[in-house]
């Protein structure tokens, strides 16, 4: 009989799970053993996700792959850093797969994975017994910790891996409301290491960069009409495309609610957006297109915040309906 055999199963798995844990500074030589690396970002992979695992990537060698989708912002940094993201990879033709920035199975979408490892700023413990060997720590973003193990493996950073890696802290930290010391020590770091502070802001910048969409935003900004409804301010608009960005855009601009209608091949298209303070009042955007539609033939969904519908029926009657409705919604009638 083994020794091994003697102690609990969990006992076992928790010696394991300190022996897996390495410093950041053991990363570089962890990696030695492996040939093919694949960084695998997360489902809706954001910049902390992104620019983490192309920094990792340009640092030591090896694919950046994500799973599903992209985010908006993620999308952003990846066409100004120029990278290739492989989507969906095939997990099963690498050595070791570096999973970024997330610590559960369900967000890389459960593949099965023989040898992994995980960099994380999320507290999880989902996939640490299995790794390979893993670093996760609390910090404000997963950049932050990748940051270390550039300097820890005295890695020369150039300035798009630095640039990534600062779109990365900026939108983790909410713009840094929620930055501590470390973040902001990181963050100085980046740019001496040459990213840029305005590109970086630029890059998750959510004003459309195409001139069809910011001129379809600005006609919807002049024909918009305002209407009071108590403390309330709802906004409404017509434009024939960008709906979603031209009803952003109003409530960016001060409407604490806002719908945007164009007509599309005989049926209406309705975007609709609000702000967190109409939220917390109880107004359900995704409800409310769902209710419209369900009246007018057509479909509608999506978030409280954000939502949409397509129906049949004139814009200004479709419109008036989500404001009449979103005005007794947030008056609690
Ligand atoms: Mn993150």
């Amino acid at each position: 009989m083994t020794f091994g055999s003697l102690l609990p199963t969990y006992f076992y798995h928790w010696v394991s799970s300190l022996i897996m844990r390495i410093r950041e500074s053991e990363f570089k030589g962890s990696l030695r053993r492996f040939d093919k690396i694949l960084y695998l970002c997360h489902r809706n992979a954001d910049p902390d996700a992104l620019g983490s695992g192309y920094a990792l990537q340009k640092a030591f060698g090896g694919d950046l792959g994500a799973v599903e989708d992209l985010s908006r912002a993620g999308r952003s940094l990846i066409s100004a850093l120029g990278a290739d993201v492989i989507m969906n990879p095939p997990v099963d033709g690498y050595d070791l797969v570096v999973i970024v920035d997330a610590s559960v199975g369900l967000q890389i979408g459960n593949p099965t994975l023989s040898r992994y490892a995980v960099v994380d700023h999320h507290l999880d413990k989902g996939l640490l017994p299995g790794a390979e060997f893993y670093i996760q720590r609390s910090a404000t973003s997963t950049a932050e910790i990748v940051w270390t193990i550039l300097l820890d493996s005295e890695v020369k950073v150039t300035e798009d891996m630095a640039l990534g890696l600062l779109v990365g802290t900026i939108s983790d930290t909410g713009r840094f409301r929620r930055a501590s010391p470390d973040t902001l020590r990181a963050a100085a770091g980046m740019l001496d290491a040459g990213a840029g502070y305005d590109q970086a802001l630029e890059i998750l910048s959510r004003v459309p960069s195409e001139i069809s969409q910011r001129i379809a935003v600005l006609k919807a900004a002049t024909r918009a009409q305002v209407e009071r409804a108590g403390d309330w301010l709802l906004a409404t608009t017509e434009i024939n495309a960008f709906e979603g960005y031209s009803a952003m855009a109003l409530v960016n601009l001060g409407a604490d609610v806002a719908f945007a209608a164009g007509k599309h091949n005989g049926t209406t298209r309705v975007s609709g957006r609000s702000n967190r303070e109409a939220v917390r009042a109880g107004l359900d955007l995704s409800e409310i297109m769902r209710s419209v539609a369900k009246e007018a033939r057509g479909e509608g969904g999506g978030h409280r915040a954000a939502a949409a519908l397509e129906a049949e029926g004139e814009p200004k009657a479709l419109l008036l309906e989500c404001k009449k409705r979103s005005g007794q919604r947030l008056n609690g009638a």
